[in-house]
């Protein structure tokens, strides 16, 4: 027997999505009626669920089994009709996104907090995808946020938990719960874009590879992908079963967190080419022997390089960057003669300009590279076409990019950030560059003169909305930029990200440690926005 139970409820404080979704602490997530607010919202603020098809699945962090339940029974309370959901409740992000788009639902669920830690004591996260497969734009969150304000009730089937291992159809109340491969789908898309047998020849060569699943959701696709269908030997995935608590680690593919593998691959017999991704599955991180390619570095090479692909031979029809990622890009568009985007932090912004044919491929600093074959950046997809190209180009990924540099010249890279910090503080700082940002073009700092300052407003030119307030920009007249924002998926105070470029057309210094390269320029950032007085740290918690 099975009843629908109408709940009632009350408004829950700070239910307000943030870059990618809602994020809290796991505990807060599993507190009294917390889950079942947000989904109603989420719900109520898409016109209702009543005879609409959405996918479901996460990462598999601790609390994504019993949130599945949950959102099952609530699906099927609020008249759903099929809902597509990974097995065990696990979908990556990127594999989500396609399953919308391929099977024509009208959006979707995806339970993950990404790169941030998981387990009872650490993150969990929630967010909503339309039919387009992409992260919902801020008119929906908007409206998220509002229901989340006004909510009384919210409706529930009760009846038992359903078993997620069969594959097949099956049913809760009068939904149909359809439990699908999560991986079989996006393997198959893979295959479409790349070169696989190019790919398995360079893996019959010889060719080494380790790909770091951290713990997390891509294990099980890239054991398949890689191992299975690309005949990578077999070890060549590591961390590839996923746990509820990414074996204690956290799942972000940066040079921090996934130190391991940058020693593997620094090391003596390091092998050709590594790799590793976050939480749930739209990250990469990208390693040759002995080098580490910033990401921002990585979208350019890949679209660079992309036509040797087969998905893209045909060319790009644009790039586009969220506003904190290098200028590598742009130079790598402006050659190419297509369009070049810069957008806000988010892959949200990144979905009307894909929608709209603009831009075939997008990225971000923060590890996030992809295309048009979904709505999501993702992860293996990067690690893919790096090894259709490096199939096609046999060359090692250091001669690669010192190529690539050559060409173009060398964006130096880094970001450092500040964790934790008071709220009140962090906002201090930004509120003062807010107010600053006039007086300083045409001042000299650190023997660098300012180009241009202002607070980032994005004007999507598709739908022509507007989003202010995305993060201070510093330009210096020779290339040089600093970028100074808060973190919109932290769950404990502030994060303050400062973001450091500077460009060197001249390939004899090309070489330099990055940390002098950009020295600087950090020195520029200090001066101008009084970071160690404002946060009352010395340095960075994190560098990247
Ligand atoms: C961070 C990154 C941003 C990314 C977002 C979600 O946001 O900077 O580039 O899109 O995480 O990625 P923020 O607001 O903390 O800087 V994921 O892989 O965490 O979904
Ligand atoms: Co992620």
């Amino acid at each position: 027997m099975t009843r629908i139970l109408t709940v009632p409820t009350e408004p829950i404080e700070g239910q307000k999505p943030g870059t990618s979704g809602l994020r809290k602490k796991t505990k807060v997530f599993m507190g009294p009626h917390y889950l079942e607010n947000f989904t109603q919202s989420v719900f109520d603020a898409i016109g209702g669920v009543q005879g609409k098809v959405l996918v479901l699945g996460g990462d598999g962090r601790y609390f994504n089994d019993r949130a599945v339940q949950v959102i099952l029974r609530m699906a099927a309370a609020n008249g759903a009709a099929r809902v597509i959901l990974g097995q065990g409740g696990l979908l990556s992000t990127p594999a989500a996104s396609n399953l919308i788009r391929k099977r024509k639902a009208d959006g979707g669920v995806i339970l993950s907090a990404s790169h941030n830690p998981g387990g009872i004591d650490e993150d969990f996260g929630m967010k909503f995808n339309g039919a387009n497969g992409g992260p919902a734009p801020e008119s929906v969150t908007d409206l998220i946020f509002a229901r989340t304000l006004d909510l009384s009730e919210y409706r529930i089937l009760e009846t038992g938990d359903l078993d997620l291992t069969p594959l097949g159809e099956t049913s809760m109340g009068a939904m149909v719960v359809e439990i699908v491969d999560p991986v079989a789908d996006y393997a198959e898309l893979m295959g479409q874009l790349f070169d696989f047998d190019a790919i398995r020849n360079l893996f019959i060569g010889g060719f080494r590879m380790r790909f770091d699943a951290m713990h997390a959701v891509t294990g099980p696709y890239a054991h398949e992908i890689l191992e299975r269908i690309l005949g990578a030997p077999e070890g060549t995935v590591v961390n590839g079963t996923p746990s509820p608590d990414f074996g204690g680690g956290h799942p972000d593919p940066n040079p921090v967190w996934a130190d391991d593998l940058v020693e593997a691959m620094f090391a003596k017999d390091a092998p050709d080419f590594g790799a590793a991704s976050d939480g749930d599955g739209d990250r990469n991180m990208v390693l040759g022997r002995g080098i580490y390619v910033t990401p921002s570095d990585s979208l350019a090479v890949l679209a660079a390089n992309a036509h040797l692909a087969p998905a893209y031979a045909g060319g790009l029809s644009g790039i586009a960057r969220s506003m904190p990622t290098s200028r590598a890009a742009d130079r790598v568009a402006e050659k190419l003669g297509i369009e070049c985007h810069e957008t806000p932090t988010g892959w949200k912004f990144f979905g009307n300009l894909l929608d709209a044919g603009r831009v075939t491929i997008c990225g971000e600093e923060s590890a996030g590279t992809g295309s048009d074959h979904v709505r999501e950046k993702d992860g293996l997809w990067a690690v893919l076409l790096w090894l259709n190209i490096l199939a096609r180009r046999i060359e090692p990924v250091e001669q690669i990019m010192a190529a690539h540099w050559s060409q173009f010249g060398r964006n130096y890279y880094s970001r450092h950030d500040y964790e934790a910090v008071p709220v009140e503080r962090a906002n201090a700082l930004i509120q003062r560059l807010r107010d600053i940002s006039g007086d300083l073009p045409g001042q000299q700092v650190q023997g660098m003169e300012v180009a241009s300052a202002d607070d980032f407003a994005y004007h999507d030119p598709v739908d022509g909305s507007v989003s202010k307030n995305q993060g201070i920009r510093i330009a210096f007249a020779d290339g040089s930029r600093v970028v100074l924002r808060l973190s919109g998926t932290g769950t404990e105070g502030a994060t303050l990200r400062v973001y450091l470029e500077r460009y060197e057309p001249d390939p004899a210094r090309h070489d330099l440690p990055v940390e002098e390269a950009l020295a600087p320029v950090i020195a520029a950032a200090e001066e101008i926005a009084l970071i160690r007085e404002f946060t009352g740290r010395e340095r960075p918690d994190v560098t990247t």
